[in-house]
């Protein structure tokens, strides 16, 4: 499929080390796909839904210590412990590689070898990579070909000369968690995962390569890889606007990717449009602007509370050629389901870990985890744009996380400075202690804590960095909360769809419009140009708006406490900027 020798050596240097017994290079033809499927099928690692209802669709199970991210088996390997900073495991390349040669020697024994060539991002595109992902996993083919565009035409993009291309390395191994490792290798350009076979540890293109690997990339090259969904939001006779947000694992990137307008504004014929729901790349153009592409192909939305009103266009999606990962699988009729989806009575099933399962029963039948594997292509709000070469227009960065009290429903950054500062003091509550009934805020930078494929101090100074190349072209910032509570722990604001409204006034700062409260943190909206139109029956009155938007005082010097600390882990590392902003910050609640 290729004359390129890099490529070439290194597959046959992984096939001599992993010793398998047969190796498969995926093409990316639909008819290699199918066979893929059947084999997949026969050997049960998924299995079919009901084809009338579902077609295309099929059921999987991850073993049950292996359904989610594994943080602590995920390390960088810069040669420098100091490169890679206080969020991130660290080891030394030599030792690390010592390790996985061990582990990877004969793994693939009797196992075929797939090799699956890709392109992160439209194939061609200026801002595009090509990789080269070993597995021995069926499943993580299926997978990867629906996240990613794979087969001869990355191949081909590349050339038979280049050397610049990723090296993903895979094997579930024995599933062994004690020996489990994604190690990531950002001066190699490479990725090796071991003894896993689900999600982000075994699906090396999305966070391994797209984020973590990127990241570092895009701090050497000059641009941004961002753990962020790309949405342009269309607007009755004026141009369409894209923004980019990055919200924590968890916190609404898929959902706010898909949002449908209500009513008032899909009347008035606003449309949102989802360029890409969970990871972004960005580089300034030739004009000057900032350009985003979405490097992935296709979706692995998370299932629980996905339904037809929180997230349609996804429940639309998800009704053909999708892969869905330890759901609830419906015996009755064939199709999966999970909890949130809707209030159907399950009688016979099987839940996520292989049992028996029925609506009576008191555990729950999906992983909070479970995931939808889907292309983009079946997504009905997918952006025209989805796969132009060149991107799109930021206009607009949003930050947000899970916070119940502190944080307004929205507000805006003075300037990119404190936009960057905005962004580094993302955090999300967690539950803690071991009744889990007291809540601490797990700080996540950009959302990017577990992404960021070295020092996070160092990536603070390239947005700042950023923003002086960017200049007046630099998007403007802002910062949501969905996730106000009142006294009884009840959201306080609708969201999903409704979110549009606050979409709306960022839309209206971002081309001049609208004035502004300022406050202590940033620049609020004035309550009245939140729109609550029809608003009523969720209970949304000017007062409650006003409520949304309150700054306490008392709870922002605590965060204060809080930023403190975490900045305090990165020493003298952290740009001076930022503890300039955070010195500003404690001023201004004074
Ligand atoms: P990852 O794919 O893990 O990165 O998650 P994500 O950021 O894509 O989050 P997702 O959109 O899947 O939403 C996660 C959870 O938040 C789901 O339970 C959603 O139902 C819930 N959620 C999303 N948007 C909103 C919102 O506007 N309001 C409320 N209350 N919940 C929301
Ligand atoms: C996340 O955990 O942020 C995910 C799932 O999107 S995974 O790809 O498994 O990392
Ligand atoms: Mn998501």
């Amino acid at each position: 499929m290729t004359k390129n020798q890099s490529i070439l050596n290194w597959v046959e240097e992984m096939s001599i080390l992993t010793k398998p017994a047969d190796v498969v290079w995926i093409d990316g033809s639909d008819e290699q796909i199918a066979d893929l499927r059947q084999k997949a099928v026969d050997s049960g690692i998924i299995k079919p839904l009901c084809q009338d209802k579902l077609p295309g669709c099929a059921v999987h199970r991850t073993a049950v210590h292996d359904a989610a991210r594994s943080e602590q088996k995920t390390f960088i390997c810069s040669p420098n412990e100091k490169d890679v900073g206080p969020t991130n495991n660290w080891c030394a390349p030599d030792e690390m590689y010592d390790t996985l040669h061990k582990l990877f020697d004969g793994v693939m024994r009797g196992r075929t070898m797939y090799v699956i060539p890709f392109s992160m991002g439209p194939v061609g595109s200026k801002l595009s990579k090509v990789g080269i992902k070993i597995t021995d996993s069926i499943f993580v083919v299926l997978n990867t070909f629906i996240l990613a565009r794979c087969g001869k035409l990355a191949l081909d993009s590349l050339g038979d000369e280049s050397n610049d291309w990723v090296r993903g390395m895979h094997s579930t191994g024995q599933l062994d968690d004690e020996n489990r490792y994604i190690a990531h290798f950002p001066l190699d350009n490479a990725v090796w995962s071991i003894n896993s076979g689900s999600g982000g540890n075994a699906l090396l293109t999305k966070k391994c390569i797209a984020l973590r690997n990127a990241s570092y990339q895009g701090k050497s090259e000059g641009w941004l890889a961002e753990h962020m969904l790309i949405i342009g939001v269309e607007r009755p006779e004026k141009d369409t606007v894209y923004i980019a947000a990055a919200l924590p694992s968890h916190c609404g990137k898929t959902n706010l990717a898909m949002l449908v307008p209500p009513e008032g504004y899909a009347k008035n014929g606003y449309k949102v449009w989802c360029v890409s729901d969970d990871v972004a790349w960005l580089k300034q153009g030739t004009d000057g602007k900032l350009w985003a592409i979405n490097p992935e192909n296709g979706f692995f939305g998370v299932a629980p509370d996905t339904n037809n009103k929180t997230n349609p266009n996804a429940i639309s999606t998800v009704q053909k050629n999708t892969i869905f990962t330890n759901v609830v699988h419906n015996l009755d009729d064939n199709s999966v389901w999970w909890e949130g989806l809707n209030d159907d009575k399950i009688t016979n099933a099987v839940d996520w870990k292989g049992n028996p399962w029925n609506s009576d029963s008191s555990e729950k039948g999906a992983h909070t985890n479970a995931r939808f594997t889907a292309p983009a292509s079946d997504c009905p709000c997918i952006s025209p744009e989805h796969d132009n070469a060149e991107g799109v227009p930021i206009s607009a960065f949003i930050f947000g996380g899970k916070r119940a009290k502190t944080l307004p429903l929205v507000y805006q950054a003075f300037d990119w400075k404190h936009g960057v500062f905005v962004g580094s003091i993302v955090g999300t509550e967690v539950a803690s202690g071991l009744t889990g009934s007291s809540v601490s805020v797990r700080r996540d930078p950009m959302a990017m804590l577990p992404f960021c494929g070295y020092n996070m101090a160092d990536y603070f100074g390239h947005w700042l960095k950023m923003g002086d190349r960017l200049g007046r072209n630099a998007p403007k910032v802002f910062n949501v909360n969905w996730f106000r509570t009142n006294d009884e722990g009840n959201f306080v604001w609708p969201g999903y769809g409704e979110n549009m409204r606050v979409l709306d006034w960022i839309i209206e700062r971002v081309c001049g419009n609208k004035g502004v409260v300022e406050t202590p943190i940033g620049y609020e909206p004035k309550p009245e140009d939140i729109n609550i139109d029809g608003l009523e029956d969720a209970g949304i009155t000017l007062d409650v708006i006003k409520e949304l938007l309150s700054v306490d005082k008392v709870l922002w010097k605590e965060e204060v406490n809080g930023i403190k600390q975490f900045y305090t882990k990165f020493g003298d590392r952290l740009p001076e900027e930022m503890k300039t902003q955070l010195v500003d910050l404690e001023k201004r609640l004074l």
